[in-house]
């Protein structure tokens, strides 16, 4: 009854639940975040620093951190994943030459202490342009099989158009009420 009662209440009085969006400069996170935000595309230029926004979905609240994502930038992520519940990785599914880096990155993210209960999102973005790869190709490459430390999922998608947006914040609020 008591197990019941946390369940309901988990869900009717949902909390606010952190978010931090990471990857590589270029990939798409902060037009992401806005198209989270407002649906629709808005024009973008490198993040200095990051973005913050509150997503609700329903009822459960995401409190959304951008990280810029620029090489000099890169250092300092760790210093927003205190209290992280959800890690979205966004990659530019056109950038095969800079795969590796992000696979380095995303490895490193996922040694740290800080990060460990943390839930991985991967968006494979830019999917309207030619040539882009797959979300399957993507996981390869990232090796996220070998992944079995944090709960994972892939979703291909397109930032302008908001195409595979809304089936991602689906699946956070899946793991939001799963936890
Ligand atoms: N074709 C296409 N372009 C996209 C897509 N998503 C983002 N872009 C473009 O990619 C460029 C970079 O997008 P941003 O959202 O600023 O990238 P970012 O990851 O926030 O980059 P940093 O802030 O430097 O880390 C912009 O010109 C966007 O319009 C997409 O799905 N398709
Ligand atoms: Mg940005």
């Amino acid at each position: 009854m008591g197990f019941l009662l946390t369940k309901m209440m988990a869900v009717f009085c949902d909390k606010e639940h952190k978010v931090i969006i990471v990857g590589l400069d270029n990939a798409g996170k902060t037009t992401i975040l806005y198209q989270f935000l407002t649906k629709e595309a808005v024009h973008t230029s490198p993040t200095i620093g990051s973005n913050v926004e509150e997503i609700k979905v329903r009822n459960s609240n995401f409190l959304v951190w951008d990280i810029g994502g620029q090489d000099s930038l890169r250092a300092s992520w760790h210093s927003y994943y205190c209290n992280t519940e959800f890690v979205i990785l966004v990659v530019d599914s056109t950038d095969r030459e800079r795969l590796t880096l992000t696979k380095e990155e995303l490895h490193r993210m996922l040694a740290h202490e800080e990060l460990q209960k943390a839930a991985l999102l991967i968006m494979a973005n830019k999917q309207d342009m030619k040539g882009s790869m797959t979300a399957a190709e993507i996981s390869q490459c990232l090796t996220l099989d070998s992944i079995t430390t944090h709960t994972w999922h892939v979703q291909a998608c397109c930032a302008l158009t908001g195409e595979g947006l809304p089936a991602s914040l689906d699946w956070m609020r899946s793991q939001v009420v799963v936890n």
